[in-house]
């Protein structure tokens, strides 16, 4: 059996029609496209079609931007930073409204913006992981600047209701930025019917090469820059656009778009079928309700089985899942995600995330099953504490 990769949420293969589609662009098409001759002309089409395939995966109007950047690390903090320079900083707008289940490129840009002197408000999850469009309508006010509130959460995968919270922005006139980087190919992402003033995604997300990424800006709204020195991207960012990764992030996105439908059929089936054999253990415990969830992602925890023995014995099989995001994959603390909804101080330490892609076939789903079954068992014999 080849290896099995279950941490999609963390990263994910590059699609062989993506890779063929950015091919090209390394050693033959390698203009920059801001060049007046052939190299530079011949590549700008390319660029072109690959904004029309990321203004209509996400049903932008034609008026709007996207900006091609780094990742969605750099996105987040384009638009808290910005609205920081824009907004924060000179008038009575002085207040940022967010939520504890962040990833840390909002919650760390805030905190830095605390120390300016920036009020920030986080938001604490119902027991049921959402935070509620009613929860936001009480807390902003005429000097809120920016709501920020992620579409779905990496570590749970659980989906808030953007539309109800954009209503509430809409009506009292402040920013709406949202963290869609897991919400992409999984569940219908259209600025038209979620009106939001910003909106950020990562091409490697959603089976595109990492180091690309997208910040979708509202028509109209103003927005400082993170990095000056060019005009490139209309003045919003300067710097000589990924030529590759922007191509190969626009057809990911258009193969995202076309396969939510299997998305929604056929990975949410394995997932599920691995979420009721997980749960045919006793003591243990998924967390937030399927169906709020994005279809690909079951976060478990398994009374006495620590996380990392879990992943360690995973590995060992040649399965790849995580104890939660990549990026804190080192530190020992519990996740402040898990925290904010409530878990206890053991749900905190023995979560496993597993995450699917439409390249997870059912062989493997059932192979991993298996490898899991008998990992309790022998894991709970080794623990003192079950
Ligand atoms: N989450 C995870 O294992 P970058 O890599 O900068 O393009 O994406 C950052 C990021 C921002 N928002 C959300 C919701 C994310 O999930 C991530 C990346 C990975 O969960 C690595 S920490």
């Amino acid at each position: 059996m080849e290896r099995i990769y279950l941490d999609n949420n963390a990263t994910t293969l590059v699609d062989p029609a993506v890779r063929e589609a950015m091919d090209p662009f390394y050693c033959h098409m390698y203009g920059n496209p801001n060049s007046l001759h052939s190299f530079g002309i011949e590549v700008r089409p390319y660029l072109h079609r690959a904004m029309e395939q990321l203004y209509r995966g996400i049903e932008a109007d034609d008026e709007d931007d996207i900006i091609i950047n780094s990742c969605a690390t750099e996105g987040n903090n384009t638009v808290i930073m910005g609205m920081y320079f824009s907004l924060l900083k000179e008038t009575r707008k002085k207040r940022i409204v967010t939520t504890q289940l962040e990833h840390p490129s909002i919650r760390e840009a805030c905190r830095f913006l605390e120390a300016q002197g920036v009020k920030v408000t986080y938001l604490a999850p119902n027991r049921d992981g959402l935070i509620t469009a009613e929860m936001v309508a009480e807390v902003v006010s005429d000097k809120t600047a920016l709501v920020s509130v992620m579409w779905a959460n990496n570590e749970t995968g659980l989906i808030q209701p953007m539309k109800e919270i954009s209503d509430v922005c809409r009506e009292r006139g402040v920013y709406l930025h949202t963290d869609a980087v897991q919400t992409i190919g999984k569940v219908k992402v259209s600025v038209k019917e979620v009106p939001v003033d910003f909106l950020t995604f990562s091409a490697h997300k959603f089976h595109g090469p990492k180091g690309v990424g997208g910040l979708y800006l509202r028509k109209g709204v103003v927005l400082p820059p993170l990095l000056h020195g060019g005009e490139q991207m209309g003045g919003h960012r300067a710097g000589t656009v990924d030529v590759a990764g922007m191509v190969a992030m626009g057809k990911a996105m258009e193969l995202a778009v076309s396969a939510l439908e299997y998305e929604n059929r056929e990975v949410r089936r394995l997932r599920d079928k691995l979420e009721d054999a997980l749960l045919q253990h006793k003591d243990v415990m998924v967390v937030g309700d399927r169906n709020l969830r994005t279809p690909n992602t079951v976060y478990v925890s398994i009374r006495g089985v620590e996380g990392e023995a879990m992943i360690w014995d995973l590995n060992q099989h040649g399965i790849a899942a995580s104890t939660g995001s990549a990026c804190a994959s080192e530190s020992l603390e519990a996740s402040p995600i898990l925290t904010a909804i409530g878990a206890d101080r053991e749900l905190a330490h023995t979560g496993v995330r597993l995450s699917l892609s439409r390249f997870t076939t059912e062989t493997e789903i059932d192979f991993t099953i298996g490898v899991i079954d008998k990992a309790i068992v022998r894991l709970r014999q080794l623990s003192t504490s079950y």
